[in-house]
């Protein structure tokens, strides 16, 4: 008799991705028919490896949600597992993840502040903290499921799993984590630095290690044990694509994207299954008006309506590109200019490190992407910029003016306008808290 289950991750209920309320339904139908499709399969229980919902907090409305499709399993009898993301972790006491267990809709796993002891559950004190563990029992076998929430790289400097995480018999280790060697192999567009681990620090001793957090599926071993990541249910950006055309100089170049799903593990073997959720095609195409118009038009034909499409053009001289919105009839269209300017004045090139402080760059780093989804990180940063800001403009408002009529030079003149980048630490102090 052999174990089979269901590993999902990254389900992201909630997320208007792009501001767009339909998308969170979307993300909403992706985990309803991942969890369905799992209960077809009959799996013994379901593992969620994190980031169930987008936000710590989520809805009324989203909590709804996640409270009625996982009502479908609990009818079933069917256990689910999970840990919390860094999306959906909580500093409080209480996430909406052990409301979800109040209600008997999921089993939480890892540190605790209390011993939980139930059919599927049990807690043990290991290295001076209680840690709960899932429970499984199939015919005369049993099986203990590990599990943490996410982590942050300052708590691996000061811990190590093994410590934690000691496997007594057939076991599983469920991490919401990302792994250097993965995000080394994937060369991914975004998430890039997201690794708190190697796998060498994964424990030794599991038979499968579920991991959530990167939303690419990847795969590996780790002694006699997989490591396994679903990736996540829907695409996460256009970085993300299942179809991209790069352009050669003179034609377009295809090159397929991964399909989005989750896994079905049997005896310890994962095996992908596929969600039907909306394409993403990312084009890119370095030509002047006449061409970029007639080479994306001729491709548009290949696109399907509902698809969300972003298109980068580039050229050496800049031009409207309002005709894509004609020529492409998709469901969402993101484009992006890189188009060379003639310098004002010659001999020199424009460098935004001379204009703008480390502040305002991190800004307009974020908001230049116009798919950004880091509005609360800029209220965040400018809410933390203005105070050292304002001090520095009232200092000068209140400062008597003494030099104010003595003429200026040509030179002193041309230096006062520049300006003056500020100290490169500054920003970098404050965010990390050494404000004084
Ligand atoms: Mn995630």
């Amino acid at each position: 008799m052999t174990f089979k289950f269901a590993h999902i991750a990254d389900a992201h209920l909630g997320f208007e991705q792009y501001r767009l309320p339909y998308r969170a339904e979307e993300f909403k139908k992706a985990f309803e028919t991942a969890i369905k499709k799992a209960i077809e399969e009959k799996v013994d229980f379901i593992l969620i490896a994190g980031d169930l919902f987008h936000r710590s907090n989520p809805s009324p409305q989203t909590i709804k949600e996640a409270i009625d499709i996982l009502s479908i399993p609990k009818e079933e009898g069917i256990p689910v597992f999970a840990i919390e993301g860094n999306h959906d972790r909580t500093q409080k006491r209480i996430s909406a993840y052990n409301l979800l267990e109040s209600l008997g809709l999921m089993h939480v796993l890892g540190f605790s502040e209390e011993k939980k002891e139930n059919k599927y559950q049990t807690t043990e004190k290991v290295n001076g903290k209680l840690i709960t563990k899932g429970v499984f029992e199939k015919g005369n076998k049993s099986l203990e499921i590990y599990g943490m929430k996410f982590m942050s790289a300052a708590w691996f400097e000061r811990n190590r799993l093994s410590d934690y995480f000691r496997p007594s018999g057939d076991a599983i280790l469920m991490l919401h984590q990302g792994i250097k060697e993965m995000m080394e192999s994937l060369k991914l567009e975004t998430q890039r630095d997201y690794f708190e681990i190697t796998l060498e620090d994964l424990p030794d001793g599991f038979l499968y290690y579920a991991m959530g957090h990167i939303h690419k599926r990847w795969q590996s071993n780790k002694g006699l044990g997989v490591v396994a990541y679903p990736g996540s249910l829907e695409r996460w950006d256009f970085g993300d694509y299942e179809m991209r055309y790069r352009w050669k100089g003179d034609t377009f170049i295809p090159q397929a994207g991964e399909e989005k799903g989750f896994l079905i593990v049997e005896d310890f073997k994962p095996r992908f299954v596929k969600l039907d959720v909306r394409p993403f095609y990312d084009i890119k195409i370095k030509a002047d008006e006449v061409s970029a118009k007639k080479e994306l038009k001729k491709l548009s034909t290949k696109i399907p309506e509902e698809a969300f499409v972003r298109v980068d053009i580039e050229w050496e001289k800049p031009f409207d590109v309002s005709f894509l919105h004609e020529i492409f009839s998709v469901k969402y269209l993101h484009i992006r200019t890189k188009f060379k300017r003639s310098s004002i004045r010659t001999g020199s090139t424009a460098n935004a490190k001379d204009f703008f402080n480390p502040l305002e760059l991190k800004i307009l780093e974020l908001v230049g992407e116009k798919e950004f989804e880091a509005f609360e990180e800029v209220i965040e940063l400018l809410l933390k910029g203005s105070p050292p800001r304002e001090e520095s403009k009232r200092e000068e408002i209140h400062k008597p003016k003494k030099e104010e009529s003595k003429p200026k030079t040509k030179e002193e003149s041309k230096k006062a306008q520049k300006p003056q980048p500020k100290k490169k630490s500054d920003l970098l102090s404050w965010l990390k808290g050494e404000r004084e």
